[in-house]
């Protein structure tokens, strides 16, 4: 009788956690999050996932955190894990400039810590155990498009910075110990499951308001910056292929057209059938210091070696986010309603 497989997921409560996690639950494995331990609840991205920890579910969370190197090596050791996805970061870019020391600790150290606990362990198991190291198209930053894996990096923030360095430490332990551990190179990736303040979520969480009468402006940054958007449930599957295939090695991954804020800005309005030019103002606190223009990946290496392609189109993600975010106004509104006070949406640098 075939063994379940166990994953771990360090960065489970994200966007990308909770379609993993959907993945591999439904490939038969067991999952082991790793959650941070926080005020309020951070698993609503899992609720539909998670059954009482009292019965036998195949979904277990643990807490943890990637500033916490022996605690993660604890859990290596308890879990016995055969992949290790390391999805966890302070993963936004505009915030990375402010807080630059924290995303380095997080996002590259955080990276070499986990990454260290896992050489352990696969030393200590005798097993050869699988790595992903989840590396962004902001590592190009202002290399010109289209970029695939032989394009230099040139990162323009201190997350990309921090993502270089995580990317490089994959490597060198790959190469000095023989250990498997894949980088993947995702281009960005959305979904109606994406956090608020990034531009994608932030456009059709406001248009939704907008057009149910909860919200009368929308406040942007850059809108000329160019990007090659997917779905976050293709892009998680192409994680997963990474780490099925019989060597490690790196991979881009994007679906090779890219568009620009303004055109996501037209097609999300027109679907919600908004006149976005009457309610969309520029907010200079959203631009960045050094901006990345054009994000245009080649996954041809991927297709390829994986056999990986994208399913949803640009189209069908536009589409699902205003209708998901159309659908969550509503809710509110009926709330607002009943009297209750609905929050405005944003973050300080959303
Ligand atoms: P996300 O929604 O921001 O999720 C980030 C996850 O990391 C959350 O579970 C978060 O936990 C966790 N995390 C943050 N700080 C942590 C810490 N100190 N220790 C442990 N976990 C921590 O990001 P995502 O969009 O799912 O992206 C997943 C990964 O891919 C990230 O590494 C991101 O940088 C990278 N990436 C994303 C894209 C994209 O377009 N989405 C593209 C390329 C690469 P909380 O819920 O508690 O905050
Ligand atoms: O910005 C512009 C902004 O924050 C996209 C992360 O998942 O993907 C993501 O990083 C573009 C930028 O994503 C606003 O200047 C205009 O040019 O949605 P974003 P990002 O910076 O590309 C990569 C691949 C990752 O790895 C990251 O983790 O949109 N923009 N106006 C705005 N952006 C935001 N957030 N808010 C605005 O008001």
């Amino acid at each position: 009788m075939a063994t379940t497989k166990k994953a771990f997921i360090c960065g489970i409560t994200g966007q990308d956690g909770s379609y993993l996690t959907e993945l591999l639950l439904g490939k038969g494995y067991e999952v082991h999050g790793m959650i941070r331990r926080t005020s309020t609840f951070n698993t609503d991205r899992l609720d539909h996932l998670y059954e009482d920890p009292h019965e036998s579910g195949a979904l277990r969370l643990h807490y943890g955190d990637l500033a916490n190197a022996a605690r993660m090596r604890r859990l290596l050791g308890e879990i016995h894990p055969d992949e290790i996805y390391n999805l966890g970061a302070q993963s936004h870019v505009r915030v990375s400039f402010d807080q630059a020391e924290y995303t380095a600790d997080i996002v590259a150290t955080g990276a070499l810590r986990l990454m260290e606990a896992f050489r352990d362990y696969a030393q200590e198991s005798g097993t050869r155990p699988r790595f992903y190291q989840a590396g962004s198209s902001e590592m190009f930053g202002a290399s010109a498009p289209p970029q695939n894996e032989a394009t230099p990096f040139y990162p323009r923030s201190p997350y990309a910075v921090s993502k270089v360095a995580a990317h490089w430490y994959g490597i060198n332990q790959r190469e000095a110990y023989g250990l498997f551990i894949s980088n993947g190179i995702l281009f960005n990736h959305e979904s109606p499951r994406r956090g608020e303040t990034f531009v994608t979520r932030k456009i059709t969480r406001a248009l939704g308001r907008i057009k149910l009468g909860l919200q009368e402006k929308l406040y942007l940054g850059n809108l000329d910056a160019r990007r090659d958007w997917g779905h976050a449930a293709d892009y998680v599957r192409a994680m997963w292929m990474m780490l099925q295939h019989e060597t490690p090695d790196d991979f881009v991954v994007a679906t090779g057209d890219s568009h620009s804020v303004r055109e996501f800005l037209e097609m999300a309005a027109d679907i919600a059938g908004v006149d976005w030019k009457k309610c969309v103002e520029k907010d200079p606190r959203y631009f960045r210091p050094t901006e990345v223009d054009a994000l245009e990946g080649d996954a041809s290496k991927a297709r390829r070696m994986l056999g990986w392609k994208p399913e949803i189109s640009f189209a069908s993600l536009v589409r699902s986010m205003v209708e998901h975010d159309l659908e969550l106004a509503q809710q509110e509104l009926t709330l607002t309603k009943a009297g209750h006070r609905v929050a405005p949406r944003g973050g300080a640098h959303g």
